[in-house]
């Protein structure tokens, strides 16, 4: 007999034991005590109305929003328009035109104030002003307001554009449909405010 002989010990054993013991204690704390993840709304970053109306009037109007709380940018390329005047130009409250522009509501008006200008500090949410047409009937326009919004409580998605046959007097007309409508007459366009790509 050889007294020196030692039968050789496999490692291979105290290794297995050792990640079945890291794997139990994973799956223990994966069921048991990882905190559940909420679900998080998803971002809106760009929205687009595509505006229609009984008068001829018609375009389309895009809102970029580059993260919840940044400043939108509304830029529109509308057609149909009076030539050289001054439109009123809304968002209201809803996005239903199941009667045309008429059903759209009042003016999205989430803190219940009065009627006013977009750099009024007392004003709707949705008081976007007056858009300027050219001797075509035409605008461009570009608005940058940092009270409308595409994420959050107070999101304009699914609320609706009106274009309005009148000039908003933003408040000033000093009567009191001036600090409701701004006097902006009739709906000439609308159109609702949905996610695009
Ligand atoms: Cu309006
Ligand atoms: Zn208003």
């Amino acid at each position: 007999m050889d007294a020196s002989y030692k039968p050789r010990q496999s490692k291979q054993p105290i290794v297995f034991t050792a990640l079945a013991t890291l794997a139990g204690a994973f799956l223990f704390w994966a069921v048991f005590l990882r905190p559940a993840s909420t679900p998080t709304a998803p971002v809106v970053t760009k929205a687009v109305a595509v505006l229609k109306g009984d008068y001829g009037a018609s375009g389309t109007v895009t809102l970029v929003q580059s993260a919840p709380g940044a400043q939108v940018t509304i830029t529109g390329e509308l057609q149909g328009l009076d030539p050289r005047a001054q439109r009123g130009f809304h968002i209201h409250t809803a996005g239903d035109l199941s009667s045309g522009c008429a059903s759209a509501g009042a003016h999205f008006n989430p803190f219940g104030q009065t009627h006013g200008a977009p750099s009024d500090t007392s004003r709707h949410v949705g008081d976007l002003g007056n858009i300027q047409s050219d001797a075509q009937g035409e605008a461009k326009f570009t608005i940058e307001d940092s009270l409308v919004s595409l994420n959050g409580p107070l999101s304009v998605v699914g609320r609706a554009f009106v274009l309005h046959s009148g000039t908003d007097d933003l408040g000033r007309g000093d009567n009191e449909e001036s600090l409701k409508t701004g006097n902006a007459g009739g709906r000439a366009a609308c159109g609702v405010i949905g996610i695009a790509q």
